[in-house]
């Protein structure tokens, strides 16, 4: 078994959500904060048979978008005077190994 753990913007997370349940997938979502632009987001854990760890990530892809994002003063500071931004997503996607999955 699988563990997948995809960061995604949190405006895809219940469309992704929804497309992974109507592909007969079960996932968790967690509120998670990107370490560099301090913005909010959503990691949703998925965990599969190794066989459908493809068919997940299809689901990921068609549901998450790319966006130009601000970086944030308090980030910038470090970064050049004018306004900087960066290309944020579609999704950062990890598959880990599960050595036991049970539910009790
Ligand atoms: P953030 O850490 O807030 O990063 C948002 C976007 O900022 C990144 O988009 C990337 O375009 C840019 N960025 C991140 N670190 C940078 C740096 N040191 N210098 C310049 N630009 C930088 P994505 O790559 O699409 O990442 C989206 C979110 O996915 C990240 O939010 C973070 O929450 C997660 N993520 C990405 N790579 C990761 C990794 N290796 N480990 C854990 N989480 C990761």
């Amino acid at each position: 078994m699988k563990l997948i753990l995809a960061v995604v913007h949190h405006d895809d997370a219940t469309g992704l959500a929804r497309g992974l349940t109507q592909g007969g997938f079960s996932s968790t979502q967690l509120a998670t904060t990107g370490g560099f632009l301090l913005s909010g987001n959503v990691t949703i854990l998925i965990g599969v048979d190794e066989e459908k760890v493809q068919a997940v990530i299809g689901i990921i892809r068609e549901h998450s978008h790319s966006r130009r994002q601000a970086v944030p003063a308090a980030v910038a500071d470090w970064y050049p005077a004018w306004p900087v931004e960066v290309t944020v997503g579609g999704a950062t996607i990890f598959v880990v190994d599960v050595e036991r999955f049970e539910r009790v």
